[in-house]
């Protein structure tokens, strides 16, 4: 059978503002590249390629979702059942109140619309390579202690933390993808002696 058919999948979705570099994080770990130059994604893209974990062979779905406003309504089809949700803020942003805001407005969107208990959640400061923001790291890790969130800092235009923050999501989601398989599989074999079951009383005592 081809990897295709029997490699598990793992969905990421990549949520925030417009222009805080969602499409390239994607355009960095998927093609090694970076414009300088990008169109603003409409509706969500996607992309996808199979990985390797300890041995096992995964396929990773990523949603490169659109950060406008007018877009905002689509978005929860879409992370919905993601295993992996990597929710960016811009590090150039000077604004911290702003930060603060849209980071609050994304966990309760996520909260209330996300139905994978099991999702895992990474807040992703974007742009390190032109940090301005008037936040420190330590408090931003304060900010998203409560939901223990995990954080990386990334630069796509320099490659910097991008290949440690998908290994880091993938892994984890990895085992709880595998998880959820076994879990499936016993529910399907319990069913079937279930059903086995019905049908043996039934012909024995159909049988005069
Ligand atoms: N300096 C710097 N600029 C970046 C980085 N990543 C993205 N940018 C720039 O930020 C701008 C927006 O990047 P996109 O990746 O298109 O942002 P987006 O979040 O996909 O935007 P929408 O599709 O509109 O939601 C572009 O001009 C990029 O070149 C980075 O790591 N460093
Ligand atoms: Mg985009």
């Amino acid at each position: 059978m081809s990897d295709t058919v029997t490699a598990l999948h793992i969905k990421c979705v990549i949520l925030g503002e417009a222009n805080v570099g969602k499409t390239s994080l994607i355009t960095r770990y998927f093609y090694g590249k970076f414009h300088q130059f990008c169109e603003s994604t409409i509706g969500c893209s996607f992309s996808n390629k199979a990985i390797e974990i300890d041995g096992s062979k995964y396929k990773l779905d990523v949603w490169d979702t659109a950060g406008q406003e007018k877009y905002r309504g689509l978005m929860p089809m879409y992370y919905r059942n993601a295993d992996i949700v990597f929710l960016c803020i811009d590090l150039t942003e000077k604004n911290k109140s702003k930060i603060i805001e849209n980071y609050n407005y994304w966990c309760k969107q996520i909260d209330f619309h996300s139905d994978n208990p099991d999702r895992i959640i990474i807040l992703v400061g974007t742009k390190s390579d032109h940090r301005q923001l008037s936040m420190t790291e330590e408090e931003i890790r304060n900010l998203i202690q409560e939901k223990k969130y995990k954080y990386f800092e990334t630069s796509s235009k320099r490659n910097l933390g991008i290949n440690e923050l998908f290994s880091c999501a993938t892994k984890e989601a990895s085992e709880i993808v595998k998880k959820r398989q076994i879990n499936k599989i016993e529910k399907q074999e319990s069913k079937l002696n279930i059903n086995s079951g019905i049908h043996e009383e039934i012909s024995s005592s159909s049988c005069c």
